[in-house]
């Protein structure tokens, strides 16, 4: 028999030891897998977590992120108390104050703004985290703000418009019932491993697969039947040439394009271009392999596509290579189809789950018609159009020169300056003139050092939430430990302040359950029961979409048809932007004898999640250095060797960082993931350099050069 200390080191749950099994989630990544965790507890402190078997999605796996829960929330640097500034913007000298203090001061600066300048004027902001969006935009709206704007700026949102110019409906692939898998920009094993397992087991059963990618990946090496590797940003091009060679060999779908598309001749025309006399200058792969891609399409369907949410669209032409490369899915018939591209309406918070919510109503019916246009609407009037919400890439721009309208107060809940580009410079800038600045985060960061006043947010451990999955799901978690310190829930922390200045929103002011049982209302559970459950439940209401139903109702386009020329662009020519999924090249214009090599930077590491785990000891250990890559060939011509300091410069700035060689990397290509407050490389990406249709800033496509600094060993760290 094991003695209870015995029990208690191993860390078993009994009624001996006093520690229990809790359900919840990890939040820490993409909403897409946010995966169930056992947390076992005792006295309130978190002892150790593990995957949850029982939950839908990881069925008992978890990442090296999600097994790193524990240390994650327990980091020193876990904001306590809210805070006020008390030393100039940056300087990290802050006094503690009372939460009544914080919402009191919130309240009052924010009302006497939007007395002096109008609602539009304050700015409600979020980064990565999505679990609260609609809250955070009702109260906006409530307050009578346009200005909502978010992280998905810079990420997902690309593609959704792509889709939404095409359909008027977000797409995803139906991967399981494919016979090819068209994985573009496609890397599951470093940026979701709950997408690997699945892509492992369909490659077992069968299903072929072209991967097309800047770099040659872990899953190029275990996966591809087919590789195709880009230059960076010429996505589109390549797109097109596949096109051309299906419509040359009579590949495409006739019957299809006929009853359900719109603008095949044009389209087909303008194709032409891009062909073997052309598309190995334009992207760097060989005709041949255009060739081969277009015999799998022909031979192998239904062909299903995924096109990542965030380097295929951090370019400045990123929109329209998006577009062209969903145009392969109309040609072919795959559109609407088993196997192929399936309509998939959101359920919450951008989760296609197969039932209905009120979320919309929710947001909408506090947005009143007469507010003013949003941040970015006039720069990007397609986001503006389709999304409604502000681009906050154009954020700092308008928080600096005050046009159309001056921005004066900044209410953030984790933002992350280094977000966006030319972030150390520009943003932060930004941060430093704005009127008012308060910053809500589980942490101290480089950000909130900036803010007038701090807030304490806590972890998914810590609070309540709801969670929508695919396959019908709902969840809404218990807290497994009561909030650290006087730490909040961000819902919570929205609410309250929607008390404390009095907005004409009772539901809001009902607090986050209430609005979620009004959101929820179109399915049978209630708030209550799905808690009582504490592992996900399927929903009665789930409906799993048919194929062709939304075909033959007839889409919401200006035509009811898959729009290959878009005739929403097409009804603006004053936009500048072009109806068809027409090529630009990607790169800026600065002198290539100068900037002879391109830096990508942002592509994911598995144990980095932005700017969050860097601090995470368990995670930082698995690659302790900020560092770039470059291929062996360039280090064996540039004379730099593994572990050498090398300075990476572009036309907008410089930065020094040991690099690692990588047979994985192509020559000409600099990659550095971002994120690191040591070595900020999104300060080296141009802020003026965002996509015409989405606002996406150019994050994997800049003119650069290399240089040795130092030799491994030499005294530069
Ligand atoms: N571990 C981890 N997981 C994450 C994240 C994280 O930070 N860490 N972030 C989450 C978020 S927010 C997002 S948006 C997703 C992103 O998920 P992914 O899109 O999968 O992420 P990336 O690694 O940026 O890009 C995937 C592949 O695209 C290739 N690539 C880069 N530029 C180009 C290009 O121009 N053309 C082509 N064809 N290929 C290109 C890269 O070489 C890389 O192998 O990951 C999510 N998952
Ligand atoms: N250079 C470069 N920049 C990029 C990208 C890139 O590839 N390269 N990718 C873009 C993409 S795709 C994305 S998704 C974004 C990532 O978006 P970011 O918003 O930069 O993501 P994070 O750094 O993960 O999180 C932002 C902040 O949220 C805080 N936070 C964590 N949990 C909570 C919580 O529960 N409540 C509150 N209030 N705060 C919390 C974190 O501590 C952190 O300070 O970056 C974009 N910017
Ligand atoms: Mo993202």
């Amino acid at each position: 028999m094991a003695t209870r200390e015995e029990l208690l080191k191993a860390k078993i749950p009994c009624g001996e030891t006093g520690i229990e099994i809790r359900h919840t989630l990890c939040d820490i990544c993409s909403p897409s897998s946010h995966c169930g965790v056992d947390a076992y507890v005792k006295d309130g402190v978190i002892l150790k977590v593990e995957g949850n078997k029982d939950h839908p999605l990881n069925r008992g796996l978890l990442c090296t992120k999600g097994a790193a829960n524990r240390q994650y929330i327990y980091r020193k640097d876990r904001l306590q108390t809210p805070l006020k500034r008390t030393g100039p913007r940056g300087s990290g000298e802050f006094t503690p104050i009372t939460w009544e203090e914080a919402y009191k001061t919130i309240s009052e600066k924010l009302l006497g703004y939007k007395r002096d300048f109008g609602a539009q004027s304050v700015f409600f902001f979020s980064g990565y985290c999505k679990w609260y969006r609609p809250i955070l935009q009702r109260l906006a709206y409530s307050f009578g703000s346009p200005n909502y704007g978010t992280e998905s700026s810079t990420c997902f949102t690309s593609g959704l418009m792509a889709w939404e110019t095409a359909t008027a409906l977000p797409a995803r692939p139906d991967m399981r019932n494919s016979r090819l898998f068209l994985g573009w920009a496609h890397n599951p094993y470093f940026s979701g491993y709950l997408a690997a397992r699945n892509t492992e087991r369909l490659k077992k059963n069968g299903v072929k697969f072209i991967i097309v990618d800047t770099m040659y990946t872990q899953t190029v090496e275990k996966i591809a039947d087919l590789y195709l590797q880009p230059r960076p940003g010429t996505d589109g091009a390549l797109a097109l040439a596949i096109a051309n060679q299906l419509i040359a060999n009579d590949w495409v779908d006739h019957d299809y394009i006929d009853a359900y598309v719109h603008g095949f001749e044009e389209y087909a025309r303008y194709c032409k271009g891009f062909n073997k006399d052309n598309i190995e200058d334009l992207t760097g792969v060989p005709y041949e392999k255009v060739q081969k891609a277009a015999e799998m399409i022909h031979e192998y369907g239904p062909m299903s596509i995924r096109e990542s949410s965030a380097p295929l669209a951090h370019h400045i032409n990123g929109m329209q290579n998006y577009r062209a490369i969903m145009a392969l899915s109309a040609i072919t018939g795959n559109y609407d189809r088993k196997g192929g591209q399936m309509p998939a309406p959101f359920t919450y918070t951008h989760q296609a789950s197969g039932y209905h919510t009120l979320e919309h109503e929710f947001v909408k019916e506090a947005r009143k018609s007469s507010m003013a246009a949003p941040v970015g609407a006039q720069r990007f009037p397609l986001w503006n159009q389709l999304e409604k919400e502000a681009q906050s890439m154009d954020l700092p721009r308008q928080i600096l020169e005050g046009i159309p309208y001056p921005v004066k107060a900044v209410l953030a809940f984790g933002m992350n300056y280094r977000m966006f580009p030319d972030s150390d410079t520009y943003m932060k800038k930004a941060l430093e003139q704005v009127d008012f600045f308060v910053d809500v985060d589980l942490f101290q960061t480089d950000t909130s050092r900036y803010a007038d006043i701090v807030l304490p947010a806590c972890t998914s451990f810590e609070r309540e939430e709801f969670k929508s999955y695919p396959g019908g799901y709902a969840y809404y978690t218990k807290p497994v430990i009561p909030p650290l310190y006087q730490s909040r829930s961000d819902a919570d922390i929205m609410c309250d302040l929607a008390r404390a200045m009095d907005l004409p929103d009772p539901l809001l002011k009902a607090g986050y359950r209430a609005c979620l049982e009004y959101i929820l209302s179109p399915v049978s559970f209630t708030v209550d029961q799905l808690q009582q459950a504490d592992t996900p439940l399927k929903v009665p209401e789930f409906a799993p979409h048919q194929e062709f139903a939304t075909l033959k109702k007839g889409l919401d386009t200006p035509t009811g048809r898959f729009e290959l020329k878009s005739e929403l662009i097409a009804a603006h020519p004053e936009w500048g932007l072009d109806p068809l999924p027409t090529y630009r090249a990607p790169l800026d214009d600065a002198d290539p004898a100068l900037y002879p090599m391109t830096l990508t930077e942002g592509g994911r590491l598995p144990n980095a999640l932005h700017s969050r785990l860097h601090d995470v000891s368990w995670l930082r250990t698995l690659r302790p250095k900020a560092c770039a890559e470059i291929s062996l060939e360039d280090g064996e011509m540039l004379r730099i060797g593994e572990g050498d300091l090398v300075t990476i410069e572009t036309p907008c700035g410089g930065i020094t960082v040991p690099v690692t060689l990588s047979r994985r990397m192509p020559r000409g290509l600099v990659s550095m993931y971002h994120g690191y407050r040591e070595a900020s490389v999104s300060d080296l990406v141009g802020h003026d350099r965002l996509d015409p249709y989405s606002g996406f800033p150019a994050f994997r496509s800049s003119r650069c050069r290399i240089a040795a600094a130092a030799r491994k060993g030499e005294s530069h760290e």
